[in-house]
């Protein structure tokens, strides 16, 4: 099982998102600074900037600034001979169904995954064993979300969601940043403090006035002190400096999934091992969707993980709703087949993992 195993916690998050769907949809926009958001109208608008291409963050211009000024900074660049701005109302429906289709393709790799936002997602795969393969998984990800997207993104490695995060923001965009355990005090300690996620203008400015403006110097800060401070964020925040986040990727909110995975021990193709651990993690699954009160699922994904690390997930959706744990384990069964002969694995390799999940959920 994966208990004792170091995790291994991966962070996607897209680059410049909704621009980048229109930089990709409309050639003509290509290498042009992009500003989605409301209508400028012509500096005059109300309203925010959703986000902006790399070009155009160029003129100070990002997210959430007042679309007034950003049209103003796009003026002055004129000015001085760069090149014109183009400001897009966008379309949220089209960047949510890019946005499912990216998760789809993390899902299909990854069994544990948390959506945190329309671009952004949290994977578990400390099944990887180790940080050299995690490191492969993530590039193979990026190549496919390219491939098939026509988009890049930037991911960070680190052993708990709070290193992730804060790595897959400091190579963008485009970028893969891996934080192995042994390097986590070395990576945060150079950084300034507001990378950590909770410390925005309130606790950035009381820190600032104790002359602390890096991570290195909060390392320094006696426990005792930051909890006279800040009371229980000051130890929260005793503990972030070092980069320590025992918090589980877990699907949260709605959630559009159950689903569970197992590593083995050891490597095998033994048809009775597949299939007793194949139903005891159905009735796993099962129980988690009876106990956070889903009612019938339609669609059952099967996971495995090959012992040179290949993955592959198969799924089937059912013409009807079903809710029986005996249904859900019939077709992880059916979906598992195919992996142990000529079908979908024809070199016989054995298999390392495995995972079901239920998606298409009603409660
Ligand atoms: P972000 O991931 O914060 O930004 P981004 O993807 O545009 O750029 P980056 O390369 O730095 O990751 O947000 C994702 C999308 O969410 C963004 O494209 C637009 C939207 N968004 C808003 O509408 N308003 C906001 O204030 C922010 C921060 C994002
Ligand atoms: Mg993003």
């Amino acid at each position: 099982m994966a208990g004792h195993m170091p995790r291994i916690i991966l962070h996607l998050d897209m680059d410049a998102f909704f621009a980048a769907v229109e930089e990709r949809d409309e050639p003509r926009f290509a290498r042009r600074p992009l500003v989605v958001g409301a209508d400028p109208k012509g500096g005059k608008g109300r309203g925010v900037v959703s986000t902006a291409n790399y070009a155009a963050r160029k003129y100070g211009i990002h997210s959430a600034m007042p679309i007034s000024e950003a049209w103003r900074r796009a003026e002055a660049a004129k000015k001085q001979g760069e090149p014109e701005a183009v400001f897009l109302g966008g379309s949220f429906k089209k960047y949510a169904e890019v946005s499912e289709r990216i998760m789809a393709l993390l899902r299909a790799r990854a069994v544990i995954v948390e959506q945190v936002s329309v671009d952004e997602a949290f994977a578990d795969i400390s099944e990887m064993g180790n940080f050299g393969s995690a490191e492969k998984f993530a590039r193979e990800l990026k190549t496919e979300i390219q491939k098939k997207e026509r988009l890049t993104c930037s991911v960070g490695i680190g052993p708990n969601k709070l290193i992730a995060k804060i790595a897959s923001d400091r190579q963008k965009p485009n970028g893969l940043t891996v934080v192995g355990p042994e390097l986590v005090e070395g990576f945060l300690a150079p950084l300034p403090i507001r990378v950590i996620p909770g410390i925005g203008p309130k606790t950035g400015a009381a820190l600032a006035r104790k002359g602390i403006t890096t991570i290195a110097e909060l390392q320094k800060l006696p426990l005792e002190v930051l909890v006279a401070d800040f009371g229980k964020w000051g130890s929260d925040l005793y503990g972030k400096a070092r980069g320590e986040d025992d918090s589980p990727v877990e699907e949260r909110g709605e959630a559009k999934s159950v689903g569970e995975q197992e590593t083995f021990e050891e490597d095998t193709k033994d048809m009775n091992i597949l299939t007793a651990r194949l139903k005891s993690l159905a009735s796993e699954v099962h129980r988690r969707f009876t106990k956070d009160g889903f009612k019938t699922f339609r669609t059952v994904v099967f996971t495995v993980r090959f012992a040179d690390f290949e993955t592959k997930s198969r799924a089937h959706t059912l013409s009807e709703p079903a809710h029986t744990r005996e249904s859900l384990e019939f077709e992880a069964l059916k979906l598992l087949l195919p992996f142990i002969d000529r079908r979908e694995n024809p070199k016989g390799k054995k298999i390392r993992l495995i995972g079901v999940r239920v998606e298409k959920l009603t409660s």
